[in-house]
């Protein structure tokens, strides 16, 4: 009887023995691919399969900053419109507003943070949003949450966002846009754009779920969206990048350059999506969509974004 350890796609087996015992140091943190094969004397083999999920119990902060997918910062066909590539030592106050506050329940959605603005920070050339277990006002929890109304705002092209997201229950980050109308026509006649959103769970499970939707009126709010869960890593163990595409005709979400959901924007209750968005990264904490954390939600939980880049057709 012979015994092989395989890990990841490998074909080759990383050990064999007669024991069916093996010890084997990974090589980092993060989401790995179990397979052992026994092999009888044919040659023939039975085999098994689990997923280690390795990621670290702190949080991010061991993952590196090259780990996960990346996109160029030039497309045939575009121009770069705008970036913020979060390689300085502070958040770009030209590019950047933060709310503060608890918003209108819970930001309109029973959320439990508290929005400061001492919640972020551009450090080792990433954003850092950060939700932390800290009693401000009648809130449990702070985090940030940020927009670039009144300083970046656009109609059609191609979105790029590199981020790694916060782990555990009740985390709600979020990369989104609205209607840079919206203080004057309102939610939802200013449309709403979400290009990622994920809830944490205390497994990795919901942490490999992107959802993407929008949000507009068509005689009151309607929504309607799309997700793709991920087969290899987690949004949580590695960077990925969330685009949009979005032209005269259509709005596109992908998750590192696959195509994941489509919606056609042509109709006349869709007219939201033909005017200026702006930008918001935040992480809410709780609300009615992830739930409250729990007890093994470790805090601080970190955001973390490399880079935002909006290109343009020429
Ligand atoms: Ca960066």
């Amino acid at each position: 009887m012979k015994y092989a350890l395989h890990i990841g796609s490998e074909s080759e087996p990383v050990s064999e023995n007669t024991t069916g015992l093996f010890t084997y140091t990974f090589p980092d943190i993060g989401l790995y691919q179990m397979v052992v094969k026994a092999y009888g004397s044919s040659g023939r083999f039975i085999k098994a399969s689990q997923e280690i999920d390795l990621s670290s119990p702190q949080g991010n902060d061991t993952i590196p900053l090259d780990r996960g997918y990346i996109t160029p910062l030039e497309y045939d066909g575009y121009t770069l419109f705008w970036n913020d590539e979060f390689n300085g030592n502070s958040v770009s106050s030209s590019n950047w507003t933060f709310e503060i506050g608890t918003g209108s329940s819970g930001w309109g959605n029973n959320e439990l943070q508290y929005y400061t603005d001492q919640n972020a920070a551009v450090e080792n050339e990433t954003l850092i949003i950060e939700a932390r277990k800290e009693n401000v006002g009648s809130s449990q929890y702070t985090s940030a949450r940020l927009i670039t109304k009144n300083k970046v705002s656009f109609t059609y092209g191609r979105v790029d966002i590199r981020a790694l997201l916060p782990h555990g229950k009740g985390m709600w980050p979020a990369l989104w846009m609205l209607g840079e109308n919206i203080s004057s026509v309102g939610w939802p006649a200013c449309g709403e754009i979400d290009i990622m959103e994920m809830v944490g769970s205390d497994d990795n499970s919901l942490e490999k779920v992107t959802h993407g939707t929008i949000h507009y009126d068509d005689g009151g709010h309607v929504y309607t969206g799309g997700s793709h869960t991920l087969t290899t890593n987690t949004l949580v163990t590695a960077y990925h990048v969330f685009s949009l595409i979005w032209d005269e005709t259509s709005i596109k979400w992908y998750v590192d350059d696959m195509l994941f959901h489509q919606e056609n924007i042509i109709s006349a209750a869709r007219s939201e999506f033909h005017n200026d968005f702006f930008f918001i990264f935040n992480v809410a904490v709780g609300g009615n969509w992830p739930g409250s954390p729990n007890n093994q939600t470790i805090f601080p939980q970190r955001m973390k974004v490399d880079y935002i880049r909006v290109f343009q057709k020429q």
